[in-house]
């Protein structure tokens, strides 16, 4: 399945409680997988046989009526989400991932066959192992015949989220996980295919969110073919038609690796862990996920800052100042509306990954000049005062989407219904690597315990009178 190559170059493994380093010949990503899975199924096997029955928390009815927030009740290797540290990776923050993380040849920022790499195996890739991940990437890129099909007979008026989710279904027409199911392999197995599923579609998704935007936006225009030697984002943006902008590729490797993986808890990630508990195949699973992305408290966000920004813009004219800002925020907040890009289910504080994309801003004159860019900065320098007023927010600070789009923008890439299939793209990175670790786990069918009203009535006189 993978090539392999050899490295004498020393590595680090990333996992915050494992600190050594190696001498080791570079190992393909199922077999650093092979090398991992039976030390977490050990601890897995250990906590089931000895903790089971141990208490770790209690549950509020806050919890059962507040869309379970807070409530620890889901495993999820690849990331820990601090309410005010923000997102670490294996234990690694953005800027340690920035520091470790392997670029592209002649890039700075992050590529996703890095990210995607830590995030499966909890260790930092080495330059070989990163090339290796994207010439087979870029090899299984190609999109078959009947999806293109597909995605060219759909009317460009439909959003390219339902067009995003319905070929990421579609392409479970290839399944292995599905095929070797109805072989009747072992549940020892299960994990193998489910890598092979989710490496495919990995590989597919810029050939099929690409052609989504030129059919679009562009008339149907072609794609150029897949380039062997390029990471998968800078084939991405080939495919969109932006290749030739480098600080736009960069930016989209960074924005699709920082993003590609935020807890389980958030709704596009649980969907796609609740779908492929069922044994559904990675496509299915993930298309499931897309549908809960596409929703405007969550991925579509991006999508929704934009077009809240413009509409200020618009409204504001050029002479934009703290003050009128605040009374059109006042305005959007009176007519019931949220500020789109702040506020979030767990961070209580500025999202990193706002930070990450401020910074990348920073160091590129064009953006600082840019108006769009700028009034993101004045919004973020007035909107946490306005929401603390409002009094409602528990998070009154920026999340990434207060940012992502209006880079994107400012880039040419003005499409902005566009947005979440990027974020869709990048997502699967998460979504999908711990679909492998579920099933290598052997976690069960998910099935949490509902209750109506009665019942909850019923449990709380028995809490207050026991
Ligand atoms: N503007 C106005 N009101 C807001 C708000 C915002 N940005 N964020 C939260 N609130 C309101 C909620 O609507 C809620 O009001 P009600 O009590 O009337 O229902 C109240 O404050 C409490 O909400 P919360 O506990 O602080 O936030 P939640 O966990 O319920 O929701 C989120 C989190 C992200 C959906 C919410 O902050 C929001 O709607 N933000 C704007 C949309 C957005 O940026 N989404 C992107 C999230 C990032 C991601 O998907 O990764």
């Amino acid at each position: 399945m993978f090539r392999r190559v050899h490295n004498l170059r020393p590595r680090c493994f990333a996992t915050a409680n494992v600190s050594a380093r190696r001498l080791a010949s570079t190992k393909t990503l199922k077999e650093t997988l092979q090398e991992v899975i039976p030390a977490k199924q050990e601890q897995f096997k250990n906590i089931k046989a000895k903790h089971s029955q141990t208490v770790v928390g209690d549950v509020k009815v806050e919890n059962i009526i507040g869309g379970m927030r807070g409530l620890k009740a889901m495993l999820w290797e690849a990331s820990v989400l601090d309410p005010y540290e923000g997102i670490r990776f294996h234990g690694l923050s953005i800027p340690d991932c920035q520091k470790q993380l392997p670029a592209a040849p002649g890039g700075k920022e992050i590529i996703a066959e890095s990210m995607l790499w830590l995030l499966l195996t909890g260790k930092v890739p080495t330059e070989a192992e990163t090339r290796q991940l994207s010439r087979e990437l870029a090899e299984k890129g190609d999109l078959p015949a009947y999806i293109e099909h597909l995605i060219d007979s759909l009317p460009t008026s439909l959003h390219p989220m339902t067009q995003l989710s319905m070929g990421v279904a579609a392409l479970n027409h290839d399944s292995v996980f599905q095929a070797q199911y109805e072989k009747g392999m072992k549940k020892s197995e299960y994990w193998e295919y489910t890598l092979e599923d989710c490496i495919n579609l990995i590989a597919r998704l810029p050939a099929l969110a690409a052609r989504i935007y030129r059919n679009v936006y562009r008339s149907g225009s072609d794609l150029p073919a897949i380039n062997k030697d390029l990471d998968l984002v800078g084939n991405y943006s080939n495919m969109l038609g932006y290749g030739a902008n480098h600080d736009l590729t960069e930016y989209l490797r960074l924005y699709i690796s920082i993003h590609g993986d935020h807890e389980g808890g958030n709704a596009s990630a649980h969907t796609a862990h609740l779908v492929n508990s069922t044994l559904s195949d990675p496509y299915i699973s993930y298309s499931a996920a897309l549908c809960a992305l596409a929703g405007p408290l969550h991925g579509l966000a991006n999508q929704e800052v934009l077009r809240w920004q413009l509409a200020m813009q618009k409204e504001l004219g050029d002479n934009i100042t703290h003050e009128n800002i605040k009374d059109y925020l006042w305005k959007t907040l009176k007519s019931g509306q949220v500020v789109p890009g702040y506020g979030h289910g767990v961070l209580r504080k500025s999202d990193p990954r706002f930070i990450a994309l401020q910074e990348f801003c920073d160091t590129r004159p064009d953006l600082l000049q840019s108006p769009t860019i700028q009034m993101v900065k004045k919004t973020f320098e007035v909107a946490p005062g306005v929401l603390m007023e409002h009094g409602k927010t528990k998070n009154p600070w920026p999340n990434v989407d207060a940012t992502s789009g209006c880079v994107l923008y400012h880039y040419g890439l003005t499409e902005f219904k566009y947005y979440t299939v990027i974020f869709g793209v990048s997502r699967a990175l998460g979504a999908l690597t711990q679909l492998v670790w579920a099933r290598a786990l052997g976690l069960p069918l998910e099935r949490p315990k509902s209750i109506s009203m009665d019942v909850l009535e019923k449990l709380i006189t028995t809490s207050q009178n026991p």
